[in-house]
Formats: C-alpha cells, structure tokens, sequence
C-alpha cells in the first residue's frame, strides 16, 4: 500500500471551502476504498458504463453507469431519471450498503445530517475524457445537496458560477476526495477538464466519479 500515498489525497482530513455551501473534504473515501472497488466491480458486471449521447447528439467521451433505486440517464430525447438500465431494460443494481454510508457520512460533514441519496451516478474517466460545464438541475427537489466522491487519477474540477461564461476555480481532485455542495451553491455550473495521462496504482488508467444525490 505504500506506493498508494503518493497519489491518493495529499492532506486527507483538511477541508476547503469552494462556496458557501460547497467544500472539498480531502481524502474523506480513502477509509472506505477497500469496500468500495469489489462493489463497484459487482456494479459493472450488472449495468456496464456507456458512453451516452446527448440530447445534441454527441457522444459524450466518458462512459456513465449507476445504481440506486433511480440512475441518470441521457439519450437524443433529452436527460432524464429512470428506474431502469435502458441498455438492459433491468433495475439498476441496488446501491451498496458501504456507498450509502459514506454519502451519508461526507454530507453530515458538510453540514446536510439528514441526505439519504436515492440515486448514484457512476462516471468512467480514462485520459483525455472530459466533462463539458453544466448544471444539475434533473433532480426533483433541489434542496438535497450532492455528494461526488473520486477515485483513481487525478482530474481538475472546474467550479463556476451561475452562467456558463462566469469564471471557474479550478479544483484538483485526488483519490479519495469527496465533494459536497448544496443550497446556494446548488445550481452552479461544473464540469471536468480532460484527464491527464496517468496510471493509479489500483486502478491503473482510470478515475472513477461517484456522484450521490436524491433524485425522486
Ligand atoms: C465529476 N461531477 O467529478 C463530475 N456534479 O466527475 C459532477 O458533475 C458533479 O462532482 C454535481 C456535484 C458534484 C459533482
Ligand atoms: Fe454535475
């Protein structure tokens, strides 16, 4: 495990506001990450990432699963929230007990004690993918905050405001950091600049995004 240190999250513990109702909290996943691979890999058997085309018709470059009782799904018809795997026409696989736990742990953290997510994306980065900036604004009740947690290489998160064209801070993420932003901050715009070439010592070429949030 020695060689995990040096890119896993550099001051795990340490909390940095992005907002005020948005912070990072560095390495708060690292604990859980022996429970949380063999999960994700029972996820990825089940319902396995896709790159998804948006309602423009692009195909976007990094490739998207979920579990939980409802799963993100984006098609030419627009974005939405389904019961359902649409690539298998089965459930989404249930969200595993050690996912939920540290949802509800990061959110408490920062300030949300009663978060019950309901909904988990799950984002597949390999180097050179990107997220373009958006708002999440899918979900029914959007005074539940949002709990996104990294795994894998590092990517830079871009943090803006409440226009696509405000200026960004530009927010290193690590294995192991969770995100958890909510109320004022809820709406702002975001995305991921492309991904570094790089290799994790688990899990090699990859960063993984969890992305919790009540969606029903
Ligand atoms: C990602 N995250 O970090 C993409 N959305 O891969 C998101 O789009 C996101 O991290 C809402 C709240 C937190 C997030
Ligand atoms: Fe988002």
């Amino acid at each position: 495990m020695l060689f995990d240190d040096l890119f896993d999250s550099p001051q795990p513990g340490h909390r940095e506001a992005l907002g005020p109702q948005a912070c990072v909290l560095r390495g708060h996943a690292l604990d859980d990450v022996p429970r949380l691979l063999p999960a994700l890999q029972d996820i990825q058997r089940a319902a396995p990432a896709k790159q998804l085309v948006t309602p423009g018709g692009r195909t976007m470059s990094i490739a998207m699963s979920n579990c939980g009782t409802l799963g993100w799904t984006s098609s030419r018809d627009g974005y939405r929230y389904t019961a359902r795997d649409p690539a298998t026409g089965q459930p989404w696989p249930p969200m595993p007990a050690v996912f939920l736990e540290l949802a509800r742990s990061a959110a408490a953290e920062a300030g949300h004690p009663d978060f019950t997510p309901d909904a988990c994306l799950v984002n597949r980065y390999e180097p050179g993918t990107r997220l373009s900036l958006h708002q999440d604004r899918d979900e029914h009740d959007l005074g539940h905050p949002i709990v996104s947690v990294s795994l894998g290489i590092p990517a830079v998160f871009l943090f803006g405001g409440f226009q696509r064209e405000d200026a960004t801070q530009k927010v290193p993420l690590f294995h192991g950091d969770v995100v958890v932003w909510g109320g004022v901050d809820r709406l702002r715009f975001h995305g991921v600049q492309p991904v570094k070439e790089a290799e994790h010592p688990v899990l090699g070429r990859l960063r993984i995004n969890l992305t919790f949030r009540r969606a029903g």
